[in-house]
């Protein structure tokens, strides 16, 4: 057992954090899936992959949801953070982020030649990412410093994380430059709400280097990692519908007549 005192506004900020995320992913996954219609045949992978990543993330957040809950002790307002399982999170990561990469890469509309050598690269990096910040996560609170093995293993994939967004960084601009206006504006845009979105997680993880009291640690952890994957799955997800809508058009796509 590993206790942390949390009192009831604490633990509800949270709990209704997680249920909030249970029913954005939840919605969009509805969105995504209804969208598929609107967009030219050749962009409906991208729509289907991000219902995916959403659908995903909403059967991990109820897992999250009730491991959290069970963690939790209402009489004596102590949390056991050794009971409450980060593996949930972690595992749901390790399949998302993945297919975030590739939505995002077939939306580019690449040659199949560039699609081969790029996933792959993004995929390993990624896998890379989020299993070497694994073993970090799950330390003890009283053990995450800077200077010690959590700050190594924050570190460490700290390394593919910034490989990742170099090279989306630079396809994503060589992208850019042959599509008409609107599109080239929501390339801008997504590129922007990756690195901003991306960005959010590892400061998170460094959030035990402020010397707050454990119980508001770990209160900004769970809201903050659930509101970085709102945005990164379901608000990501409504660009590259966005993206896709605009790229059918400029190719000539109607909406079929009701
Ligand atoms: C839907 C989930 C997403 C987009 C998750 C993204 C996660 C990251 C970009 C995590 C990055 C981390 C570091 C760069 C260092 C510290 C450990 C991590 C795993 C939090």
């Amino acid at each position: 057992m590993d206790l942390i005192s949390l009192d009831p506004s604490q633990y509800s900020l949270v709990y209704n954090m997680f249920s909030f995320t249970i029913a954005s992913m939840l919605a969009a996954f509805v969105f995504f899936w209804m969208g598929q219609q609107q967009v030219a045949p050749k962009y409906r992978i991208s729509l289907i992959v991000s219902g995916l990543v959403v659908g995903i993330a909403a059967y991990h957040y109820f897992r999250i949801f009730s491991s959290f809950e069970h963690a939790y002790d209402a009489a004596t307002g102590m949390f056991d953070t050794a009971g409450f399982n980060d593996a949930y999170r972690y595992v749901d990561w390790l399949l998302t982020v993945p297919l975030l990469l590739v939505e995002l890469v077939l939306v580019m509309g690449l040659t199949k030649e560039k699609n081969a050598s790029l996933l792959p690269k993004l995929v390993i990096a990624s896998a890379l990412m989020i299993a070497l910040g694994y073993p970090g996560e799950i330390m003890p609170f009283g053990e995450r410093t800077l200077f010690g093995a959590y700050g190594l293993w924050g570190t460490l994939s700290t390394i593919p994380f910034v490989y990742i967004l170099y090279i989306l960084w630079g396809e994503l601009g060589k992208a850019m430059e042959d599509q008409p206006d609107n599109v080239r504006v929501l390339f801008r845009n997504i590129r922007l709400l990756l690195i901003g979105t991306w960005g959010f997680y590892p400061i998170v993880y460094c959030l035990p280097f402020f010397g707050i009291e454990q119980g508001n640690t770990l209160v900004a952890i769970q809201v903050g990692y659930a509101l970085a994957d709102v945005l990164a799955k379901a608000g990501y997800g409504v660009m590259i519908y966005a993206i896709a809508r605009a790229k059918s058009e400029a190719a000539g796509f109607k909406l079929a007549e009701a």
